[in-house]
């Protein structure tokens, strides 16, 4: 094992990896930006190294302050954890050649698993079944209308081959959107990965997200620790995640089938280390999606059902040591379940709501784990990806996770903040997650120019019972195209999950809320200024100067840490001053539009 290994990364899964080592004996070191000078991590890391201020770029992508300060401190390996370098083949080969060792799989799997068109024809070629499409790229718009129209049909998916994660993937119904959906799909793929390719797939009508956790060591084992299922997303954002799937999705025979194909996957790219092979399920057919060569945010339902420690089963395969566990040890047991708990604002189309955390308190008890990097006083930065912490729970069978998971978000108390607290408890009472329902047509893809702000339910009934203090909220939450209605009965004091959606809620009275960290509320710009929540580049503006616009219309799309974050106009009224361009950098707090009141307009 290694005595000492770095962690090139932050928040809560350098915190994990950071547990893990400590478990097996190892060493840590930290390196860190200067805003988490005194992060958790850091301080809970032996020694810690700063790296700098500024973008990632200059500090937790750096490879080589990185690697330096691996040498410097004597660092055997480094874990990338998820995120940044993690799936950097460049990194990873980087190590090698500095005779560190990665810990994760060898630069030609990151590689092979990192061009979808060749991860196609890769899985193809080892008899993992992929969904039907092109495993070439397709140059032009007119091969693309041709195979879809010969051999593949419509609905069709036009897919980036450096994508993945749902990023530059578009749909066309038709024969006429085909052009749109190519270009689309090119131009994205080029933003975010230098890389204009695409390729087609048949377009599933309704599938499920289902991946498998596989394990490999450098002696040839590789093993498969069940499915997740993840179709709970919004925009490709993974939000709920669960392990098992449904017992009526995922039968013992069908898991069976499914994990064999995960192992088969990694076998073909000779994979070492905690890996994920992702999947769509049609009903008992399943195809391979790609594969995440790295461990993931998820991983801990998997923990929880397996009884399995991946982070450290990945550390081990690193070292050289052989897979704790063969496939017979491997037995599920019970049903977990994980809300990522992010610093978002459902109501607002999930815009981020970065801020500093006032007062905090995890919710604990049976069955309960919190993956956090944070804690009362701390600043979840507009700069890093949103998520505050991960609330993970497990019992017996999914009902009552279910039921658990509800108790644990009731005992979560986050102060400061806006945080999905309020939409995981909303969503998760609803039927159709009961049911295990997810996206039934998945219109976000197609219309994801479209204001998200959701369809409104009838206005809140403040239904107040004096005795108790109880208020029934009723509200439409939209999560992956599908529509869930969902009443809530929460005190009156609480800050309501639907106090700041669309236009109908709006004429409700209602107490005023600041608009957090979105307008500023008496600054230069006056209170008809929304600005900026995060540092990023403007993606795309949908909006003109003179525009009458509703409150909640979506009028921008600001790109940042590889999301799109939508910014919904926080009141109706005129666009008087769009201070904004496509393609331009935006800072936190930069003012994005200043919107005056108009006759006529719904001025809440
Ligand atoms: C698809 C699909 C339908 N057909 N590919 C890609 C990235 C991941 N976030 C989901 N992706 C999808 N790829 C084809 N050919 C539908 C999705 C999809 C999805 C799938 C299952 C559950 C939820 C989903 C939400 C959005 C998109």
């Amino acid at each position: 094992m290694f005595k000492k290994i770095l962690i090139a990364n932050r928040g809560e899964i350098a915190l994990r990896v950071i547990r893990a080592a400590e478990e097996l004996s190892c060493a840590t070191v930290a390196v860190y930006a200067e805003v988490d000078r005194d992060a958790i991590f850091v301080r809970r890391a032996d020694e810690a190294y700063n790296l700098g201020g500024g973008p990632p770029a200059d500090n937790y992508l750096n490879i080589e302050k990185i690697i330096a300060v691996a040498k410097r401190s004597g660092a055997e390996a480094i874990h990338p954890g998820y995120g940044f370098l993690a799936e950097n083949a460049a990194f990873s080969a980087a190590c090698e050649e500095a005779g560190i060792v990665f810990i994760g799989p060898p630069p030609a799997a990151i590689e092979a698993m990192g061009s979808k068109t060749r991860a196609r024809e890769l899985m193809k070629a080892a008899g993992v079944p992929i969904v039907p499409g092109t495993t070439e790229p397709v140059a032009t718009p007119e091969e693309a209308l041709a195979i879809a129209s010969e051999q593949l049909g419509f609905p069709i998916a036009v897919k980036a081959a450096g994508g993945g994660g749902g990023k530059g993937f578009r749909v066309a119904l038709s024969e006429q959107e085909l052009p749109d959906a190519f270009a689309g799909a090119s131009r994205e793929g080029e933003k975010f990965f230098s890389d204009p390719t695409v390729y087609l797939e048949r377009y599933l009508p309704d599938p499920r997200h289902v991946e498998i956790q596989v394990l490999a060591d450098r002696h040839g084992n590789v093993i498969h620790l069940g499915e997740r299922d993840c179709s709970i997303q919004r925009r490709h954002q993974k939000l709920i995640e669960e392990s098992p799937a449904p017992e009526w999705i995922v039968t013992p025979q069908l898991r069976e089938r499914i994990g064999a194909i995960g192992v088969e996957a990694a076998r073909a790219v000779d994979y070492v280390g905690a890996g994920t092979v992702e999947g769509l399920l049609q009903g008992e057919e399943y195809f391979f999606l790609e594969m995440n060569t790295r461990v993931q945010v998820e991983h801990c339902v998997t923990e929880m059902t397996t009884g399995i420690d991946i982070v450290k089963e990945g550390i081990r395969a690193a070292a050289g040591e052989p897979l704790s566990y063969s496939q017979e040890d491997v037995v599920l047991r019970g049903h977990a379940i994980e809300c990522r708990i992010n610093a978002e604002d459902a109501a607002k189309g999930f815009t981020p709501a970065p801020g500093r955390i006032s007062s905090y308190r995890e919710p604990t008890g049976p069955g309960v784990r919190v993956d956090s990097g944070v804690g009362a006083g701390d600043e979840i930065s507009p700069n890093y990806d949103p998520m505050v912490a991960k609330l993970i729970v497990w019992d017996a069978d999914r009902a009552q996770a279910t039921a658990r998971m509800l108790r644990a978000l009731r005992e979560y108390e986050i102060g400061g903040l806006t945080t999905l607290v309020p939409f995981h408890r909303a969503l998760l009472a609803t039927e159709q997650w009961a049911k295990g329902e997810t996206c039934r047509d998945l219109l976000e893809d197609r219309d994801w120019l479209r204001s998200t702000a959701p369809e409104q339910a009838p206005a809140a009934g403040a239904q107040s019972d004096p005795g108790r203090e109880l208020i029934e909220r009723s509200y439409t939450v939209e999560v992956s195209g599908r529509r869930y209605d969902v009443r809530v009965l929460g005190e009156a004091s609480e800050q309501p999950l639907a106090a700041a959606t669309g236009p109908a809620l709006a004429r409700t009275p209602r107490p005023r809320r600041a608009q957090r960290a979105q307008s500023n509320g008496g600054g230069a710009g006056g209170p008809d200024t929304i600005t900026s929540p995060l540092q990023g580049n403007m993606w795309k503006v949908l909006v003109k100067q003179g525009d009458a616009v509703q409150e909640g219309q979506l009028l921008c799309i600001i790109e940042a840490m590889k999301m799109e974050n939508e910014i919904t106009a926080h009141k109706s009224g005129v666009i008087a001053q769009l201070p904004i361009s496509e393609g331009a950098p935006i800072a936190a707090g930069d003012p994005i539009a200043t919107i005056t009141a108009a006759e006529g307009a719904d001025g809440g």
